[in-house]
């Protein structure tokens, strides 16, 4: 009896012993602060991934552009500084054709919706965009609203006005009067600061997060776009790796995307609690009509994006047809 469990406790030492020798070392950069979304979902995955392999992997994480910033996310994964980067698509316009369909302002209320639409768009087209990487999930932000010094209670109090945006939501500020300052997230305290943009346009977790509210504490209603995020894996690392690992990471693509969103969407509504309690923060609503020339004013950008992607070769109208079929059908199943 004593003997086998003796036998046991050696047989456990020396397997752990073996496995602990053999474990896989994953890097992982990511360019916001540990607190943000997209490094939270990173935790989330990494605690994921080091669970289902048993301790075949450790995955060691750097938030905060400790080993890749907003910048040189792409180019360091493909060029392996970093295993696994996290990655803001409308950092580089131009450069993700297809991905960035989600930018355009068709509605979306809700980041759970959102990131779905964009992995089951991405799994579909398996863009050329992302051939020098392996795609590892995908998700995005709540839609983007207006956070200002000022208020901004109607289209006129926007005018002239210096807002921090990237991508497409930086054209979407040109189009309604507003003077689009384009940066990362991480360069924006800064920014606000100083007093160089009077706002920035993003999801509104950031009063939060980033402590925005102290310096932004009115917000206006826009719901317009999101920003596409992907989570990238230098293919050499990712060809390296055992099949029972890269099957793990494969299950994970699609629940880490609606995961992240549910915690976007949750974390927006604290935020906004977080900002009037301690900020009196204003959250303003356009009129109707405003709502309706806001509209009018930004219909010309999906077939901007058309012409665009087809020049890219992309087939631009059935995957626009696709978003807005995938975007009622999840609105649907997720009750939003
Ligand atoms: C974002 C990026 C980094 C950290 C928190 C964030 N919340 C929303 C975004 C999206 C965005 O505005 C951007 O610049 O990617």
């Amino acid at each position: 009896m004593y003997k086998k469990i003796l036998l046991t406790f050696l047989l456990i030492l020396v397997s752990s012993g073996l496995a602990g020798a053999e474990v896989i070392r994953i890097s992982y950069a990511n360019f916001p602060p540990a607190n943000t979304f997209p490094s939270v979902q990173m935790e989330r995955w990494k605690e994921a991934v080091e669970e289902r392999t048993q301790g075949m992997v450790k995955v060691e994480t750097y938030p905060g552009g400790s080993l890749l910033g907003a910048r040189n996310m792409f180019r360091g994964v493909i060029q392996g500084q970093a295993d696994i980067g996290n990655l803001s698509m409308s950092y580089q316009p131009g450069v993700f054709p297809m991905t960035t369909v989600l930018e355009l302002p068709v509605g979306f209320t809700s980041a759970a919706v959102a990131s779905l639409v964009l992995w089951d768009l991405y799994e579909k087209y398996q863009p050329a965009e992302f051939e020098q990487v392996k795609v590892l999930t995908m998700f995005a932000n709540a839609p983007s609203n207006l956070m200002t010094r000022q208020p901004v209670q109607s289209l006129e109090d926007l005018q002239g006005l210096e807002i921090r945006a990237s991508g497409t939501a930086s054209r979407i500020l040109e189009l309604l009067g507003a003077v689009p300052v384009s940066m990362p997230m991480p360069e924006t305290p800064e920014a606000l600061q100083r007093g160089m943009v009077k706002g920035l346009l993003s999801s509104m977790e950031v009063l939060l997060d980033f402590n925005f509210a102290a310096y932004t504490p009115y917000q206006t209603l826009l719901d317009l776009q999101i920003y596409p995020f992907a989570v990238i894996m230098n293919k050499r690392k990712w060809d390296s790796l055992p099949e029972e690992v890269q099957q793990v990471m494969e299950d994970l693509g699609r629940e880490q995307a609606l995961w992240t969103g549910r915690y976007m969407d949750a974390h927006v509504k604290k935020a906004l609690d977080y900002a009037a309690e301690n900020y009196d923060a204003q959250l303003f609503e356009l009129t109707a009509e405003e709502y309706d020339i806001i509209d009018e004013k930004l219909a010309g950008l999906v077939d901007e994006w058309k012409l665009e992607a087809e020049k890219r070769g992309l087939p631009a109208e059935e995957i626009f047809s696709d978003m807005m079929r995938l975007k009622e059908y999840y609105e649907n199943e997720l009750g939003i």
